[in-house]
């Protein structure tokens, strides 16, 4: 197994370590990643102002998951630093690491200032002896030559040593520290995975202060995004766009649909146990076939969300709270939102087609389309069908 290590600050981890976890991944061909935030002593947490360690582990599996995702190649945020404790060093890590995995080939990734100075790094010629480096060019300016210099020396000092070099032409330019400074002037989430942009700004991290309350679409949609799992963001990117279309065709509010797509499935990653718990906290009331449904829970708990987190009005959290059911005599806003889940352009089944023609020729055949097909999908798998499945389709089918 070649098992890539990747270790850094991560505060916070941006689009450069992104696109470096992946092509490294590619190019190694990587069978595993670990990325390893450094446990940082408190009075750097200080003087930096940065995030603190939990901030940074899960800003940093947002990275995991989407390079994940990307590559195929099982990614994961290792918290062995952060429970070490004090200054990490790499030798430390990586001696753990090869007694976990004695068979494994390990390979250390790192940029180029961390290649550059190695050779002043705690007992390299250990690292050397349990790992490969393989080294990337974060600009234009750590031209192939710099890197050859510095490979030639360290093959010289530590005769055996395994060490590629690569140069990411795409690599995005930007460090960590300068992120820290452009944040709090409301700069720099061009710089960042949309979910990580949009923790640090539900977080209030890096001294940014965003009203979760007030925010516009375009601020709401990465702090939509930060709830997610990597792979349902494009669902949800897609909903939106699709939500936005329908209320165009038929005279919805568009902002509000929107906000709606945006949050509407924000509780989906959270297991039965943890829904409930929001339930208990927001005085949700739940009854028996939701106790045991993930799925139907999502939608209550989601409206519970965006009227308390995000303050969205009434309309907002009523399509929210039935576009997994419907119920009889739904409003405009919400057959939008529960219709544009259905035919988002990502989703892809039998039928998908001719629906998304009906729903764009009469919102309300397309409606009863949909519920039916919903019936006949629960009827075949032998689940449980919700009374307000039941009834918005019986509805719907009378008008
Ligand atoms: O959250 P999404 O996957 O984007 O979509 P959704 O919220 O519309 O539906 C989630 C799941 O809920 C889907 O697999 C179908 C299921 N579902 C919808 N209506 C009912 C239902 N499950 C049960 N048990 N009963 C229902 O009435
Ligand atoms: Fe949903
Ligand atoms: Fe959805």
């Amino acid at each position: 197994m070649r098992l890539g290590v990747y270790g850094g600050s991560f505060n916070p981890p941006h689009l450069g370590h992104l696109s470096a976890a992946i092509a490294a991944t590619r190019y190694l061909k990587l069978d595993r990643l670990l990325l390893i935030p450094a446990g940082i002593p408190p009075h750097k947490e200080l003087i930096e102002g940065a995030a603190g360690a939990e901030h940074r582990a899960a800003m940093t599996s947002f990275i995991a998951e989407q390079t994940a995702l990307e590559t195929g190649v099982p990614t994961e945020l290792s918290r062995m630093e952060l429970e070490r404790g004090g200054k990490s060093y790499t030798v430390d890590t990586l001696r753990e690491l090869r007694e976990q995995y004695p068979d494994a080939e390990l390979w250390l990734l790192m940029g180029t200032d961390m290649f550059l100075t190695f050779q002043t790094w705690r007992a390299p010629e250990e690292i050397l002896a349990y790992s490969g480096l393989c080294a990337f060019g974060r600009s234009e300016k750590d031209t192939e030559e710099l890197f050859a210099v510095q490979r030639d020396y360290l093959a010289g000092r530590f005769p055996g040593a395994r060490i590629v070099t690569m140069v990411l032409p795409n690599l995005v330019e930007v460090s960590s520290t300068a992120l820290r400074e452009k944040l709090p002037k409301g700069a720099g989430g061009r710089y960042l995975a949309p979910q990580v942009y949009g923790y640090i700004l539900r977080e209030h991290l890096y001294g940014t202060d965003l009203d979760l309350k007030r925010l516009t679409p375009d601020e709401l949609r990465p702090v939509a995004l930060s709830y997610l799992k990597a792979k349902r963001v494009s669902h949800v990117l897609g909903v939106e766009e699709e939500a936005q279309r329908l209320a165009e065709r038929y005279g919805a509010d568009r902002e509000l649909a929107r906000r709606a797509a945006l949050l509407h499935d924000c509780t989906k990653k959270l297991d039965v146990d943890r829904q409930l718990a929001l339930c208990a906290e927001y005085g949700v009331e739940v009854d028996e076939l939701e106790r045991q449904t993930a799925n139907l829970l999502h939608a209550k708990t989601g409206a519970a969300v965006a009227r308390e987190v995000f303050g969205e009005c009434e309309e907002v959290c009523e399509a929210i709270r039935w576009h997994t059911t419907g119920r009889a005599g739904m409003t405009l806003l919400e057959k939008v939102i529960y219709l544009a889940d259905y035919i988002e352009p990502n989703r892809d089944y039998e039928g998908v087609d001719a629906l998304r023609e009906a729903v764009y020729e009469d919102l309300d055949k397309g409606l009863e389309l949909a519920l039916r097909g919903t019936i006949e999908l629960l009827e075949k798998r032998g689940g449980p069908i919700h009374c307000h499945t039941r009834e918005a389709y019986e509805f719907i089918k009378g008008k």
